[in-house]
């Protein structure tokens, strides 16, 4: 869909009906995969969200759906999630990831301020990001951990459950 758009033979409407689609499928696929009650030991929870001002979700349902799979107590906060809503949700639910997705050069700036934000209120625990604009270089200048897609998400969040570091 996505270089469909790029080659302008797809429009917005297009674009729109493949999100719930794709939204779709993910909700008859996920009763499928199971809640991942069988993985290894229990991991820590995970608050995810599009940034303030990005309504893109398709890839961070993707993730979620992958980590679900792996047995993660997964928290959606949806898209458009200011970083009050992150932070809020990340000290309720106790979570040791906050996950941020943005898919715009104009909202992936938006992560640098919820980890500002989160660490100015004490939050101690660590961030994740991902999204096509997003790039290891920038994950490591904000303090970061990066994926690249769904599966690489849930190594990294092994990995960070396990201690790595960035
Ligand atoms: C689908 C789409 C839309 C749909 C979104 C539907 C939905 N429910 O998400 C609609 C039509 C609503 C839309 C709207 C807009 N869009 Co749009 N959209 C796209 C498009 C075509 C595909 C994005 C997508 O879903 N890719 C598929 C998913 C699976 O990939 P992904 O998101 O990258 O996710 C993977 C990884 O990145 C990673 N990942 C993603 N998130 C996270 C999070 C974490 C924590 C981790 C670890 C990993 C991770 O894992 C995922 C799975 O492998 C892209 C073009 C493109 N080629 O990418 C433009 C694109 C992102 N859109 C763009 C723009 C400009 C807009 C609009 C502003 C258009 C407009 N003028 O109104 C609005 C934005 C409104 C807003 N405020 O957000 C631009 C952004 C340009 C830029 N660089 O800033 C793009 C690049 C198109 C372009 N070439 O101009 N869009």
């Amino acid at each position: 869909m996505g270089e469909l758009f790029d080659k302008k033979k797809y429009f917005l409407p297009q674009l729109i009906a493949s999100g719930e689609a794709m939204k779709n499928g993910i909700d008859v696929l996920e009763p499928l995969l199971g809640d991942g009650q069988n993985s290894e030991e229990e991991k820590p929870a995970v608050v995810i969200g599009t940034v303030a001002g990005d309504i893109h979700d398709i890839g961070k349902n993707l993730v979620i759906l992958m980590l679900k799979n792996y047995g993660f107590n997964v928290i959606d906060l949806g898209k458009d999630v200011s970083k009050e809503a992150f932070l809020n949700a990340a000290l309720e639910h106790k979570a040791g990831i906050i996950a941020m997705s943005a898919l715009m050069t104009t909202t992936m700036r938006e992560m640098k301020n919820v980890i500002d934000y989160a660490k100015e209120k004490g939050y101690g625990g660590e961030y994740m990001i991902g999204g096509a604009v997003i790039t290891p270089d920038y994950a490591r200048e904000i303090g970061a951990f990066y994926s690249a897609d769904a599966a690489e998400a849930v190594k990294v969040a092994k990995e960070i459950c396990e201690g790595e570091s960035r």
